[in-house]
């Protein structure tokens, strides 16, 4: 055979051969994360179309955040809400867009896993076509009885089974890990598969990039504004800087950094302690995934896997990439930010 020259390996194909290596699997997990990445391409069907059908521009409606919601976001939402309420594999689901649980119908059988997710992340970039990203989260049910709970959700990141993401760039790709590595599919539209084109995905080090919105420096705490010093080697000569990269869109800085190798930061600052980024929703299942392909993630304080949620839509200070990179932030803290380390992990 000529023209072809790897294996081609569907998603279904590939979940698939993650689930035999678990004697005793059920399959559930499987069809689970077969439906997410159904409801991916039937999200990436729509982003890609977004602009001929003129379905863009916001809606009235403003979401749980105060931020104006575009149409996609609400399509993508109802979307992956409609392909798991009515399956049996899920209890219970909580999404960005909404203040609330989102509870199974009454006449559909909960399930044991747990959803959590971002329909459309990074979605003021619609309008301008810049790439966006969905983000999923699943754990198992913990607490008793059929229906699921608050309890179910508010789980620290190091009890997910599973974590992923899709990002509608230039081509769409979904990248997952059920903890034994990161892999990542790129659709091809024509056939609406999604193939294997990025087996065991590592972080390349050293690091190449740093992004960050450095619109908010004057708001950073000293302890960041040193660690964009030590960055960008402005201290030592014979040191490489790092590149900055931002697009603005979690998903696909986080995505451009886990392939090329950097760090990506929303930091808590003097206006925003906590950060601008959410623990469930953005910040546990790519901190699961940075760790899957051998990098970190921290709030600054310690693991971000370790934090015990204690509301749905809970922010974090977000720091993920490169496991050298995010420890210096870290050590950057420690050394120049001692009190507001100690009332941040005191509120957390
Ligand atoms: P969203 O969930 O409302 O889309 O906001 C999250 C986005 C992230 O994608 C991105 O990392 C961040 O907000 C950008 O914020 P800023 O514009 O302050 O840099
Ligand atoms: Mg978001």
């Amino acid at each position: 055979m000529t023209g072809i020259s790897q294996p081609l390996i569907t998603i279904e194909r590939h979940i698939l051969n993650q689930q035999e290596q678990y004697p005793g699997a059920t399959g559930r997990l499987t069809n689970l994360l077969y439906d997410l990445a159904l409801a991916a391409k039937l999200i990436a069907r729509e982003t890609t179309r977004a602009g001929i059908v003129s379905i863009l521009g916001a809606t009235s409606g403003e979401n749980v955040h105060g931020e104006v919601q575009q149409k996609l976001d609400v399509y993508a939402d109802q979307v992956i809400f409609r392909m798991n309420d009515h399956t049996g594999r899920v209890c219970v689901m909580a999404s960005e867009e909404h203040d609330e649980l989102l509870q199974i119908p009454d006449r559909f059988k909960p399930g044991y896993y747990v959803l959590i997710y971002d329909p459309l992340d990074g979605s003021s970039n619609i309008d301008v076509n810049a790439s966006i990203g969905t983000i999923f989260a699943i754990h198992r049910k913990i607490s008793p009885g059929p229906r699921g709970t608050e309890s179910d959700v508010l789980q620290p990141g190091h009890k997910l089974v599973a974590a992923a993401y899709v990002v509608y760039g230039s081509s769409t790709m979904l990248v997952y890990s059920t903890g034994r590595g990161v892999h990542g599919f790129t659709l091809d539209p024509s056939v609406g598969e999604f193939f294997l084109s990025h087996p065991d995905i590592t972080i390349p080090s050293p690091g190449r990039y740093y992004s960050a919105n450095q619109g908010h420096q004057r708001d950073w705490l000293p302890g960041i504004q040193h660690y964009v010093r030590w960055l960008q080697a402005l201290d030592e000569p014979d040191r490489e800087p790092l590149a900055q990269r931002y697009i603005g869109s979690l998903v696909s800085d986080f995505h451009r950094n886990l392939l090329r190798g950097g760090v990506f930061f929303y930091p808590g600052d003097t206006r925003r302690p906590q950060g601008k980024l959410r623990l469930t929703y953005e910040a546990q299942p790519l901190a699961f995934i940075a760790e899957q392909a051998g990098g970190y993630a921290s709030d600054g304080a310690g693991n971000i896997l370790d934090i015990q949620p204690h509301s749905l839509h809970q922010r974090v200070p977000f720091f993920v990439g490169n496991r050298e990179l995010v420890e210096k932030a870290e050590r950057f803290l420690q050394q120049h930010e001692a009190q507001y380390l100690a009332e941040y992990v005191r509120t957390r």
